[in-house]
């Protein structure tokens, strides 16, 4: 039956800028080892009834030490692992005296997965569903001044029909009695657990909420304009202002400062520069990923200083076409993976160690852009990204939808706006993905991926939106409301086992036909192969790494064709690197389609792709080799 869905209003974030310090601004970190209970999986719920928030957990139950921020599900020897439903956290801190002298104070999270209910000395703070988003809320009245103050967090990992991601929870008899299952479809971990940092900041009563840039460049590059927009939180009546003005700097890496603006009793403005340094991508211009730093002041009529805000600005511009996307201007050619947050022990908690790894890894390799397949990422990736110049796809956590519904969409929606609303200020994402393999072919997919890209659209027209469909494009119904097609196909592996020539002619058409269907770019955003590292097979055969380079390179032969056309812009490996995903008989610890190992080693395969993707920034962008590309063989001389 055909359901008819309404465009329903969705709630809009305020605030969540990234804090940061500044002459007006503390910041302090909650991480570290929390207090931690599970609750009966039977009993869910009971934690609330009995009021566990008003007192320590300790008094409650017995606790054990979790690490924030991390998922626990590895981290305990018992099946902690599988648990379903809520489980509790809770830790002390002091608030300094000094804080309580008229400015604000905020709590941040910067993501729990799925759902959070947060509780301040046995007040209830803030609720918020939906993993991988920041939500914050103010606490200024709720803490005690230069004394101990406890917070306790309820986060729930249960996944069902109308959750993004969505999961299915059921009922099953075990050996002694009955339990409870979740289950979902989606290809990796449900990993649970207060993510990422949780941070206290202060504000100025009046300060700055919110901070838009966007950016544009004319004359060949040389001249840009840096728009800011301002929202300010706080009654200035209270501070007895009348006329609120915003001073913005523009400074360049050396710390020079290039542009400067006072506007007048307006909260947005333009800053405008010549001789810009634009941002480029990695390996298409010798200084990539080139930074700004913006400073926002906010000043009272009397010039008096409210508040500072500063963030990295880059400039770059985005266009895009039937054929071509292109950054300045230039036609981009994307080189890149499909990857996962994900790692031993703590699953997605944020770890700088491993980010910096996987972004030294990403250079090695000469990838120039990653998809954030298939959740948003951290906040401190993305602004790594952005001074790195790697270009990001930046993907909302729907994976594998279906069984569509108004309120499914209603939670979709907020899941794009709450990402759009982080991310919009960062140079590095160029493209939304508003989902990965939804189940397109059903009627209902049509109306709802028409609103939810055209409600994408409303929030941001400066990028090109996308989804990555694994569909045939005979029964797909979502590519007409996309600007970007790209598609998922495992030949060799889940269709054609084994078959390594049946890869080439295959990747060729499917992406003819997809273009010919839809007239727009096209790009594959996954292909692979599970390798097991350290098994080796010649002939090559399945799970062997021979077999992996051998499927990389069927690809490769594909893409210089499909290249050739015009439209098609970009390939993507999946994955960078192996990943734990739920039990099955087809993952073997997990997926193995990593170019990399779990702990970050390449397989034989990194070092194909390596020559590939530096051979392919030569061609295309002048970049030079590195000196260890090709390993010395001999000195021909005839
Ligand atoms: C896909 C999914 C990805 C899986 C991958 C696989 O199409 O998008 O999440 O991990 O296939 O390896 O099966």
């Amino acid at each position: 039956m055909a359901l008819i869905l309404v465009n329903k209003e969705v709630p809009q974030t305020r605030g969540m800028l990234y804090p940061r310090e500044s002459e007006t601004r503390e910041v302090r970190s909650l991480d570290g080892i929390w207090n931690f209970v599970r609750s009966d999986q039977a009993n869910p719920t009971q934690g609330v009834r009995d009021e566990w928030y008003t007192k320590d957990l300790s008094q409650s139950r017995p606790t054990i030490p979790m690490p924030v921020p991390a998922s626990y599900n590895d981290i305990t020897t018992d099946n902690l692992r599988d648990h379903v439903g809520t489980v509790w956290y809770d830790r002390k801190f002091f608030v300094p005296r000094s804080w309580s002298k008229n400015q604000r104070i905020w709590l941040r999270f910067g993501s729990v997965h799925y759902e959070a209910f947060v509780w301040i000395n046995g007040q209830k703070v803030v609720k918020h569903e939906i993993g991988h988003l920041p939500f914050e809320a103010e606490v200024t009245d709720i803490l005690n001044y230069g004394a101990e103050n406890r917070i306790t967090v309820m986060c729930d990992n249960a996944l069902i029909q109308t959750t993004v991601p969505q999961g299915k929870i059921t009922e099953v008899p075990n050996d002694n009695g009955m339990t409870i299952i979740q289950s979902y479809t989606f290809d990796f971990f449900n990993y649970a657990g207060i993510h990422r940092s949780v941070h206290l900041y202060t504000t100025p009563r009046t300060f700055i909420e919110e901070v838009e840039v966007t950016t544009a460049l004319s004359e060949n590059n040389s001249v840009g304009e840096v728009f800011y927009s301002v929202s300010v939180n706080g009654s200035a009546a209270n501070e007895a202002i009348n006329v609120l003005n915003i001073q913005a700097n523009l400074y360049d890496k050396e710390g020079a400062k290039v542009a400067n603006t006072t506007s007048d009793g307006k909260l947005d403005g333009c800053l405008k520069l010549t001789g810009v340094k634009p941002w480029w991508p990695y390996l298409m211009h010798p200084e990539p990923g080139y930074l700004y730093e913006l400073e926002i002041k906010l000043l009272a009529a009397n010039e008096e200083l409210l508040d500072v805000y500063r963030l990295k600005v880059g400039l770059r511009t985005l266009s895009w076409n039937k054929s071509q996307f292109l950054i300045n201007g230039k036609p981009v050619y994307f080189r890149g993976f499909g990857r996962h947050e994900d790692s031993d022990i703590r699953g997605k908690g944020l770890d700088n160690a491993l980010m910096v790894r996987d972004f030294n890894l990403l250079k090695w390799i000469g990838a120039n852009a990653y998809r954030t397949s298939h959740y948003p990422y951290s906040e401190e990736s993305m602004q790594f990204a952005d001074q790195h110049g790697i270009m990001i796809i930046d993907e909302c956590p729907s994976v594998d939808t279906e069984n569509y519904s108004q309120e499914l969409l209603g939670k979709h929606k907020s899941s794009l706006e709450q990402l759009i609303h982080r991310d919009r200020n960062h140079p590095s994402v160029v493209m939304w993905s508003i989902a990965n393999e939804p189940r397109t072919a059903s009627m209902n997919a049509d109306s709802y991926f028409e609103l939810v890209a055209n409600f994408t659209r409303s929030l941001d027209k400066t990028r090109p939106i996308t989804a990555a469909i694994a569909v045939p494009y005979t029964q797909d119904k979502s590519g007409r409301h996309l600007d970007i097609i790209s598609f998922n196909r495992y030949n060799a592996w889940y269709s054609n086992t084994g078959r390594l020539d049946m890869v080439t002619q295959n990747v060729i058409d499917e992406a003819t036909a997809w273009n010919k269907q839809y007239n727009k770019p096209v790009i594959m955003s996954e292909y692979g192969a599970d390798t097991l590292e350290g098994l080796h097979m010649t002939p090559a055969y399945v799970w062997s790494e021979e077999f992996q380079e051998e499927v990389f390179a069927r690809h490769f032969k594909a893409f210089d064709q499909l290249r050739k056309k015009g439209w098609f812009i970009g390939e993507f490996v999946w994955n960078f690197a192996d990943f734990k995903t739920a039990q099955s008989y087809t993952r073997v610890g997990g997926n193995k389609k990593g170019v990399f190992t779990r702990s970050r080693q390449p397989k034989a395969a990194a070092h194909l792709l390596r020559k590939r993707y530096f051979a392919l920034g030569r061609d295309l962008d002048q970049c030079q080799f590195p000196e260890d590309l090709f390993t010395y063989i001999a000195d021909l001389i005839s």
